[in-house]
């Protein structure tokens, strides 16, 4: 009983499904003749080329029935027509036919469940059956059939069989094929099933007549018989839809023939469960949520494909594989984003849009694009809309410059070498100031306009009320240096120091005294510092290093000479008077970094540490 569980799984689940449909359950389309509606390929057919005189005997009886076969009379089509047709009609071989290859090609992959042929002459000596599910490329063997088994070398039951090869009956003897092997229960839907079920082609290859035991006692042997003949070919089966579909349609391009009323068992699956493809063998577009699975044929579980959760912004997604291990097993659908969003559940908006404030999350419209100028924005807030301006670029728009700058590009702008405001698109200088006075000891492009023009900055000395702010920021260093030249490189500015004193280094900066450059912060965005680093003059500085640019002398040899960049943050520059120096044994995580009896150094005096704020003019 075991070998039909298979069987009746899909038989149960054909019958079930017309009831009860595919929701929430497994569900298969309904079975029949894969061959009704197809056309069956046959070596030769009686009287296809001239008129045949041919013979057969009613078993029993041993009657002779001769009729001459005429073109058409017995074409292949009447293998597959109704078997219920009366008179009875079948496919006949020509006269001369010693063998004989029958075959059935499905144009995709279908399961069946057994094959049934019945003969009109006697059934053939030795036939077999072969099937292929790559369209014909490969074929393998399912079952030998002979009245003696030797004749292939074999032995009956193994995989050869004596059971169906009798001369007797002469007429109405079967063939049976089942493509169940006596396993156990086995999953319908597993690939082994799919392995032992799918075809794309079926062929019986006849290869032995053997006349009707009635013709060895006619006494007029010279009577030609039918050395084949067949009357129904019945090849049950479904479509093959993973148990995702109780219906099948048409391939696209294919046309089922002179089916006449017939029910034809077409092969696209008309997909259910949020599945798609012509076997339901992946999920839909925007159900790639999880993996995709068949449906179980033993428990009776839908396995259905899950939506990718997209708020509304996608019509497709995938399934990724290592989102879906990060996530625990529980969401690996990445959603293809529209409605300018992004992100794995298109969550964000793309950059160059905001959020809505008023708009649904899920609304089409409710990622905005933000009114900024594309040269001279750095990116939009994408929360709220806001420009966030390149160097020296204004407006909330971000498109033009800031007063005292020009050049407006996709670098942002340029400061102004003017006291005041300059011609926006030349750079000259609006007020008629002249930029090379007082430039004796320096080269005019190695100053920056707060060099030169003290008055665009207002420098406040402040008190450092609490000097553990300093250990707060957590500089990287605090040096103290003497300014040899300052350049102006339109976006930034970099100031060469010598390096006098390493008051505090962190241990990832390695610094000795010796050159380095210094990027004031300030500079980027107010094109001035304070206080004025004036070339030649001595200041405490305290920053962070500034991993973009950093170049170390390899060589070991000059040790003397390294070029580090450090960011200089702008709040803690202190020109280094008497009062600073004093100050800097308040500071904890400094004063701790000096050597032991050199303190008195630093402690010639009261008086509190005094940084500098600066502001543009
Ligand atoms: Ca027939």
């Amino acid at each position: 009983m075991e070998r039909w569980a298979l069987f009746i799984l899909l038989a149960c689940g054909a019958s079930h499904s017309a009831r009860s449909g595919c929701e929430n359950r497994v569900c298969n389309p309904r079975m029949g003749n894969l061959a009704t509606g197809r056309q069956m390929l046959t070596d030769t057919q009686c009287g296809s080329t001239t008129p045949e005189y041919l013979c057969r005997y009613d078993d029993g009886s041993c009657v002779v029935q001769c009729e001459v076969c005429h073109p058409h009379a017995h074409p292949p089509t009447s293998m597959t027509d109704s078997p219920f047709t009366q008179p009875p009609t079948w496919w006949q071989s020509a006269g001369d036919a010693i063998t004989e290859t029958l075959q059935l090609d499905l144009e995709m992959e279908f399961y069946f469940t057994h094959l049934i042929v019945i003969f009109h002459s006697p059934r053939p000596a030795a036939m077999t059956v072969d099937s292929s599910r790559d369209f014909g490329r490969t074929w393998s063997t399912l079952q030998f059939y002979a009245r003696n088994c030797s004749w292939f070398g074999l032995k009956d039951g193994h995989g050869c069989t004596e059971k169906y090869s009798s001369p007797r009956p002469c007429s109405r003897g079967e063939v049976i094929y089942r493509a169940l092997s006596p396993w156990g229960i086995l999953e319908p839907y597993s690939s082994e099933a799919r392995a032992q079920l799918g075809i794309t082609n079926l062929r019986v290859r006849l290869l032995q007549p053997q006349p009707c035991p009635c013709q060895l006692k006619e006494s007029n042997t010279s009577l030609l018989s039918v050395p084949y003949a067949i009357s129904d070919f019945i090849l049950k089966g479904a479509c093959l839809c993973h148990g995702h579909s109780d219906q099948c349609a048409p391939a696209s391009g294919y046309l089922a023939t002179h089916t006449r009323g017939l029910h034809v068992v077409h092969g696209k699956c008309v997909c259910r469960h949020h599945t798609a493809g012509d076997h339901c063998e992946r999920c839909d577009r925007l159900y790639n949520d999880q993996p995709w699975r068949p449906a179980s044929g033993l428990t009776g579980e839908a396995h259905q494909c899950a939506k990718c959760k997209c708020n509304g912004h996608a019509e497709s997604c995938h399934f990724d594989l290592s989102v879906w291990v990060r996530s625990g097993q529980r969401s690996g659908g990445v959603c293809h984003c529209l409605h300018n969003t992004t992100g794995q559940h298109c969550q964000h908006c793309q950059t160059g849009f905001y959020r809505h404030p008023e708009r649904l999350l899920t609304a089409a419209n409710s990622c905005t694009a933000c009114l900024c100028d594309r040269v001279g924005t750095e990116s939009c807030n994408p929360a709220n809309g806001d420009c966030m301006c390149k160097p020296g670029v204004a407006t909330p728009q971000c498109d033009k410059c800031m007063l005292g700058y020009w050049g407006f590009n996709e670098y942002g702008c340029r400061p102004c070498h003017c006291a005041g405001d300059c011609d926006p698109y030349t750079g000259d200088c609006m007020t008629g100031s002249d930029p090379d006075h007082n430039t004796t000891l320096f080269r005019v492009e190695e100053l920056f306009s707060a060099l030169n023009f003290q008055e665009k900055c207002v420098c406040k000395q402040q008190s450092l009320r609490n000097s553990k702010i300093f250990c707060i920021m957590k500089y990287s260093y605090a040096l103290k240096v003497r300014v040899l030249a300052a350049h102006d490189k339109g976006s930034h500015a970099e100031v060469d120091v010598k390096v006098l004193k390493v008051l505090w280094s962190s241990s990832t900066l390695r610094l000795i005294q010796g050159t380095v450059t210094l990027y004031p912060e300030s500079w980027t965005t107010r094109g001035c510092t304070c206080p004025v680093l004036y070339p030649g003059e001595e200041y405490l500085v305290a920053g962070h290093h500034d991993v973009r640019k950093d170049v170390t002398n390899v060589n070991g040899s000059d040790q003397e000479v390294i070029d580090t960049a450090l960011k200089m943050a702008d709040s803690l520059i202190s020109a280094l008077t008497t009062e600073v120096r004093s100050g800097l044994r308040r500071i904890p995580c400094l004063s701790a970094s000096f050597p032991r009896g050199r303190e008195e150094e630093h402690s010639d005096g009261g008086g509190a540490y005094s940084p500098f704020s600066c502001s543009a003019v």
